[in-house]
């Protein structure tokens, strides 16, 4: 039997170059190999403010982009996850055994909350923002899955996750799979083009910063020729000192089949404008093909048929997990 690997992306906006590369890409690779669940985690995006016309678009948005890019709905069960309500009840029961410093570790929250507090003027913070992980942790083990498909930015909820399984495990024996994070080699985690120093996110609020897979093309290719780089021309991968161009050097590598050691030696010589100038090229004729697929599918009652079927079969699996945790820690009642 294939081992189960599930996944979700936020609907917090759309999709970016840094989610395709870090997370869909890895997708498409292993549908085959692996029993696939893939989710939007629409959920997770209210632990930030959303406006309630925007989030609908961006959930089936979403969606459209999860098939435009590949997703085969014949091997991938698909769902969005507020459909499936024993995430939430899950995540409860979750919270009441993760500890208070564990979230308080969390980089993702630390960033986010202070990114939050700037931009309001009392710092009100939501409490989701806090829990965000053991929800995580609820989509993962609800589903007996062995393996995570994330980027590198998602490492330390998975650690989390696993010691959350393995606590549920010692106190109330064997419930829940342990899983493992799977994260690719190359491209774990996509820079920011304006300041490379940071991971290119959906919510950024310069959209300059990052290449959304709905960017009309010449956007795409202006923004891939204004990333900033260093200003001494020399052609090498180096993150630490030269976080821009290795960042670009990056994505060429993960969207060819190029190594960086070959491409380095290929732009020796022609400076970062003819680079750049092919980068955006590539880009460019990676996601045209997406766009073109994504609208006819946003439009289509195909797309709700894959939902519906992709809800059912995710509750099937998760009204039976979470009626064992409930028994197991002795919720609600036996009847006489
Ligand atoms: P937000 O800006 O709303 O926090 P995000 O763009 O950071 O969102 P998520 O929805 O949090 O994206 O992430 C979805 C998946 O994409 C996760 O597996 C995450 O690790 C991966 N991912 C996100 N950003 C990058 C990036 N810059 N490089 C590589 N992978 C990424
Ligand atoms: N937190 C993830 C999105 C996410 C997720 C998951 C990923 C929510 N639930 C379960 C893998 C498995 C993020 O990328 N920010």
């Amino acid at each position: 039997m294939k081992k189960r690997m599930i996944s979700g992306i936020q609907s917090s906006g759309t999709i970016t170059l840094g989610n395709y590369i870090g997370a869909i890409q890895n997708f498409i690779r292993l549908q085959d190999e692996y029993e696939l669940f893939v989710f939007i985690a629409d959920l997770h995006s209210i632990t930030t403010p959303q406006d309630r016309k925007e989030l609908q678009h961006n959930i089936r948005s979403l969606a459209a982009l999860y098939l435009a890019c590949g997703l085969d709905p014949e091997r991938v069960t698909i769902f969005i996850q507020s459909e499936v309500p024993q995430h939430t009840q899950l995540s409860w029961i979750l919270e009441c055994s993760t500890y208070m410093g564990e979230l308080e570790r969390m980089t993702q929250f630390k960033d986010k909350s202070r990114s939050q507090a700037e931009k309001t003027a009392n710092a009100s913070i939501g409490v989701g923002l806090f829990t965000y992980p053991s929800l995580m942790a609820a989509d993962i083990l609800l589903y007996d899955a062995a393996f995570v498909p994330v980027g590198e930015d998602q490492k330390q909820h998975l650690e989390l996750t696993r010691n959350l399984a393995q606590r549920f495990n010692n106190k109330h024996g064997e419930t829940f799979i342990v899983p493992e994070p799977v994260i690719p080699k190359t491209g774990a985690r996509i820079m920011s083009l304006t300041e490379p120093t940071r991971k290119m996110s959906k919510s950024d609020p310069n959209p300059r910063s990052f290449i959304s897979m709905l960017d009309p093309l010449k956007t795409i290719e202006k923004k891939i020729k204004s990333a900033v780089t260093d200003s001494d021309g020399i052609m090498a991968y180096d993150p630490e000192n030269k976080p821009g161009l290795s960042n670009l050097l990056t994505i060429y590598s993960v969207l060819t089949s190029k190594t960086i050691d070959e491409l380095v030696a290929e732009y020796a010589d022609s400076g970062y404008g003819a680079f750049k100038a092919d980068l955006a090229k590539i880009v460019v004729d990676t996601i045209a093909p997406i766009q073109e697929r994504y609208h006819e599918i946003y439009a289509s009652a195909m797309l709700d048929e894959i939902l519906d079927t992709g809800a059912f079969k995710a509750q099937r699996l998760a009204s039976r997990k979470l009626e064992k945790v409930n028994k197991k820690i002795g919720l609600g009642r036996r009847r006489k």
